[in-house]
């Protein structure tokens, strides 16, 4: 049987499939040194978006064929060197497509909604004793910026139409879309009431979403992270929301994952979460099947389904 390489997590349904077909190590279970004994014997690793493939693991495995991640973003592992080696790299596109949508909206209506403060409102009983709380800002006909028209970029703008938006973006290339396009991110961001960030993290986007694009968003203006932390300066954006330079902040995601500085967290302006875009169960689901068919598929044929682009010809 093919011997594969778990790293981090797998729901129950993965490892069954999994175990039936293969001899599966759980890194959970072992370290370099055993890596160091034993990686000339595994083919095939099977990782997440977070932990990726480091380069001391892929180093350790000499014979890798495939590398099967579950989740769309792959910006963990070295794509470049995969394809150098010959490494096939799997992902699991589209099946999240409408969950990370779904997770940008109820993000942006939280914001505008003051969904946190209005809740705070009811359970502190301030609603028997001030009367009504506070008016808050009306989510209907606003301008958002999608950095990042790609599959979920897209879903996100075909979510919001109920809120009749005015939908602009900014991405590398000018895509075939009715929606304006900005060659220049900063004018984009002044031109927004929303930014949405949704584009792969890695370094070519690294704090793409800097002081300077804070400020043209404005203090009117609110920013929504569901793509990578590093794609948004964090720093610059704590100064920002702490000044008013910028208005809101809705985050699934953040520079350091799992720890959210204090500074955010304290901010009353922001609404957190930790990075849940994809996190309900069908979703799950869904890209643990396809992590899984890509796994049995290269094993057992030799091809997969869902390459990441950089492997299309491998
Ligand atoms: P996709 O279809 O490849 O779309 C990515 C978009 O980003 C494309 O429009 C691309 O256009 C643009 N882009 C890439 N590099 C850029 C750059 N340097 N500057 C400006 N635009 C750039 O990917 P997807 O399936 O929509 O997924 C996007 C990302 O979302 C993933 O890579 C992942 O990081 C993140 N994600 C997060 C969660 C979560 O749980 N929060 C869940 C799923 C995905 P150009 O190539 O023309 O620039
Ligand atoms: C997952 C994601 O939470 O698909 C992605 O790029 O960020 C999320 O859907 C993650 O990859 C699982 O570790």
């Amino acid at each position: 049987m093919p011997e594969v390489l778990l790293i981090g997590g797998a729901s129950d349904a993965m490892l069954t499939r999994m175990e039936a077909a293969c001899t599966l190590h759980q890194w959970a279970d072992h370290d370099m040194a055993w890596l160091q004994s034993n990686g000339a014997a595994i083919t095939h690793v099977v990782t997440n978006g977070g932990a990726g493939v480091q380069p001391a693991i892929m180093d350790a495995l000499p014979n890798l064929k495939m590398i099967s991640c579950y989740g769309v973003g792959y910006d963990s592992i070295d794509a470049a060197e995969a394809v150098r080696r010959g490494i096939m790299v799997t992902h699991t596109p589209d099946v999240l497509n409408a969950e990370v949508a779904t997770t940008a909206v109820l993000l942006m209506l939280a914001c505008y909604r003051e969904m946190r403060r209005d809740d705070a409102y009811v359970r502190s009983g301030a609603w028997e004793t001030h009367g009504a709380a506070p008016l808050t800002r009306s989510a209907e006909n606003q301008t958002i910026g999608i950095l990042g028209l790609g599959r979920i970029g897209q879903a996100i703008a075909d979510k919001l139409a109920p809120w009749n938006p005015t939908i602009v973006y900014h991405s590398r290339s000018k895509k075939d879309v009715a929606y304006t396009y900005y060659a220049d991110l900063t004018d984009m961001a002044a031109a927004c009431d929303v930014l949405i960030c949704i584009t792969p993290g890695g370094p070519s986007t690294n704090k793409l979403v800097n002081a300077d694009v804070l400020a043209a968003l404005g203090p009117d203006g609110t920013l929504i992270n569901v793509s990578r932390g590093s794609v948004v300066d964090e720093a610059a954006l704590i100064d920002a929301l702490q000044s008013g330079a910028l208005g809101w902040a809705g985050l699934d995601v953040f520079e350091h994952e799992p720890h959210v500085p204090k500074a955010l967290r304290d901010l009353p302006n922001t609404v957190l979460l930790p990075h849940a875009g994809s996190a309900t169960v069908e979703t799950r689901a869904a890209m643990g099947a396809l992590t899984v068919d890509n796994l049995l598929q290269h094993i057992e044929k030799g091809t997969v389904i869902s390459a990441i682009p950089e492997c299309a010809d491998l």
